[in-house]
């Protein structure tokens, strides 16, 4: 009895020891659960150069503006032309007499006493063409234009000046009559001498019917004591006033 009781007793530490290898593999299985946190490591890994080059990107993208906003900040100096002398190619002039008395503008338009150009006044203030800020150009045939192709004015700013914008202000199509600034053309030049010109553009000139006059505009830096506009369209042209502007004032 002692023999079978002995054996029992070894029956019984094998079947321990292999209820115990069975569990071994059990736990084995852990790993797969272990290779979750292996997968959960390699998503921040690859979040992290996404979140360094967000920022390395925009860090350019920022500077780039605040470099270009400081172009515009550019001052163009003083105004220099009014009270400045001009000449002019041949204007159209028509007494008042002629076109008919208007006690409104008993002076004929056509600039007759050589000042209307650069005496600062631009805005006409009606929407009359027969309003004496206006100095009229007849693109249509006057001799002048006619051998040309443009009408043009002259002015003299006594000095050679450090120039940084010139403008005309023309007549827009409210004044009727045929008079507007589409389809027209600004080119502006500038001279040391009065003789020899550099060209420094040309420019439309746009309309805009709610309003009496336009302005064309060229901002670019010059040296000169003569600025010259040159004015091209197929009707009349009204002026008002040019200005030139001294950047070094
Ligand atoms: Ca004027």
């Amino acid at each position: 009895m002692k023999k079978i009781a002995f054996i029992l007793a070894l029956v019984m530490v094998f079947a321990v020891a292999l209820v115990a290898c069975d569990e071994t593999p059990a736990e084995s299985s852990n790993p797969a659960t272990e290779s979750t946190p292996v997968e959960n490591e390699s998503t921040p890994v690859e979040s992290t150069p996404d979140e360094e080059s967000v920022p390395a990107e925009s860090t350019p993208d920022e500077s780039v503006p605040e470099e270009e906003s400081e172009v515009p900040a550019a001052e163009v100096g003083e105004l220099v032309s009014v009270g400045k002398t001009y000449t002019t190619s041949d204007l159209f002039r028509q007494s008042s007499e002629t076109w008919g008395w208007d006690e409104n503008y008993p002076v004929a338009y056509p600039d007759e006493d050589g000042v209307s150009l650069t005496d600062g006044v631009k805005d006409p203030g009606d929407s009359d063409y027969k309003n004496v800020v206006w100095a009229g150009f007849n693109g249509n045939g006057t001799p002048d234009f006619m051998e040309n192709g443009y009408s043009w004015i002259v002015i003299d700013l006594g000095a050679v000046t450090e120039i940084s914008k010139i403008s005309v202000y023309t007549g827009s199509e409210a004044l009727g009559s045929g008079i507007a600034s589409n389809n027209m053309t600004v080119e502006f030049l500038v001279s040391d001498d009065g003789e020899n010109w550099t060209s420094l553009g040309t420019v439309a000139t746009e309309d805009n019917a709610s309003v009496n006059f336009v302005e064309t505009t060229i901002g670019t830096t010059a040296s000169g004591q003569y600025v010259r506009v040159q004015l091209t369209r197929t009707g009349w042209m009204f002026v008002s006033e040019v200005e030139v502007y001294d950047i070094a004032k």
